[in-house]
């Protein structure tokens, strides 16, 4: 059988890197949009180019945005998939409220672009909208599939959108269109300015002696952690069923911002009480106070269960941000 091909937006980040790992150790052609930058933005991609088990000569990155539809439009023509996975995205909350209008084009109007460019194309591939845990917003937990939505910033309503439009075309033009509703997950890949980075970098500066305080917003927050490896093996599987349908994945565990911190300065042998002050100016406009995912329906029906919870997690980040820090380090000393 001739090899797949998949497409992926947000190849870059912290879930389309994994997910391409994914896909090419399956035996996979994968292409990828990056987007052009004045420095290098391909560095989560260089572990496949330097692991000898990834075959990297399945790696195609194109050029492109979620914003250029003609450019979409030319790249599903020429790439011919038969998986689309939309993770390219303006994906930080507290960015969004002061970005709004190019989060609504990007993580909004960019999966409609993308789904008029498969149809433009009588593409039959099928398509993955990374959905969000946002969505649900201030509605209280448990939240499972069939949990209202209130979204609580201009991300989670850019989201809402895409959320529908994948519905929409799949009822429309009998698209194997997918949402996977993704609570909070992470990894050594995460951006450095999301929560659990944010303390798991923090905490090895301080045990170098680099730095001194970790500055944070609203810690009573609660989210439902879990591990990007693990999560990018779920969307695979929404995409490999009879029936397209939409699922959320999640641990079913909670923890709050506080515990995580604990918990990550703990790993190091410190005590947070004498390093982390509260700074407002990382409190949002509107808060998402308590996210938890019921996981039921995707264990059931995918046979995808988290192995990975947030506990284990914080010391993972940490144990790897430590090392991190030591290369760096090293390499510093080295050329000096
Ligand atoms: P991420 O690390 O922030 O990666 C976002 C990706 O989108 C990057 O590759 C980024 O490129 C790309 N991108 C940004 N603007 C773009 C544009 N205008 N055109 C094309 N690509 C663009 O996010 P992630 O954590 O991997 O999440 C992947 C997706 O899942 C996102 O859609 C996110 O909203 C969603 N999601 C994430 C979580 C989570 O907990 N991680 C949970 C639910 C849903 P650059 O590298 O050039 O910036
Ligand atoms: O915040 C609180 C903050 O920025 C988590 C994205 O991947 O997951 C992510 O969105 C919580 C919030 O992630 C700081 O107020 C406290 O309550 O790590 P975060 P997020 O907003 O949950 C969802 C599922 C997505 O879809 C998004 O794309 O932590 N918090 N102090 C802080 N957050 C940050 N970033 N920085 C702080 O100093």
């Amino acid at each position: 059988m001739a090899r797949k091909r998949a497409l992926i937006t947000g190849i870059t980040g912290q879930d389309g890197s994994y997910l391409a790992e994914l896909l090419l150790g399956k035996g996979y052609e994968v292409h990828g949009v990056v987007r052009r930058a004045s420095s290098f933005n391909t560095e989560r991609l260089d572990g496949i180019y330097q692991d000898p088990h990834v075959p990297d000569r399945n790696l195609f990155l194109h050029y492109g945005d979620l914003s250029d539809s003609s450019m979409l439009v030319n790249l599903i023509h020429e790439v011919t998939p038969h998986e689309v996975y939309n993770l390219g995205a303006q994906s930080h909350v507290k960015v969004s409220f002061e970005t709004p209008e190019y989060t609504a084009d990007v993580s909004g109007l960019g999966s409609i672009r993308m789904l008029e460019a498969l149809r433009a194309a009588r593409s039959d591939a099928r398509f993955y909208q990374a959905s969000t845990s946002e969505l649900f917003g201030s509605t209280p937990p448990p939240q499972c599939e069939t949990t209202p939505f209130h979204p609580r910033s201009p991300y989670g309503v850019a989201k809402i959108y895409s959320y529908w439009a994948t519905v929409n075309y799949r009822e429309s033009y009998d698209m194997f269109a997918v949402n996977g509703i993704l609570f909070n997950h992470e990894s050594p890949r995460r951006g450095e300015t999301f929560v659990t980075r944010k303390i798991t970098r923090a905490v090895a500066r301080i045990q170098a002696g680099l730095e001194d305080k970790l500055y944070m917003g609203n810690t009573a927050a609660i989210r439902d952690w879990g591990y990007a490896p693990e999560y990018v093996e779920g969307m695979w599987r929404m995409l490999q069923v009879d029936e397209p349908d939409d699922y959320l994945l999640a641990t079913g565990v909670g923890a709050t911002v506080q515990q995580f911190i604990d918990r990550a300065f703990a790993r190091a042998g410190l005590d947070p009480a004498d390093h982390v002050e509260i700074d407002p100016r990382y409190f949002r406009p509107a808060e998402v106070d308590y996210l938890l995912g019921d996981p039921t329906k995707a264990s059931r029906q995918l046979g995808w269960t988290a192995q990975t919870h947030w506990d284990r997690l914080a010391d993972i980040m940490v144990d790897a941000d430590v090392q991190l820090l030591q290369d760096q380090l090293n390499g510093r000393l080295a050329i000096r």
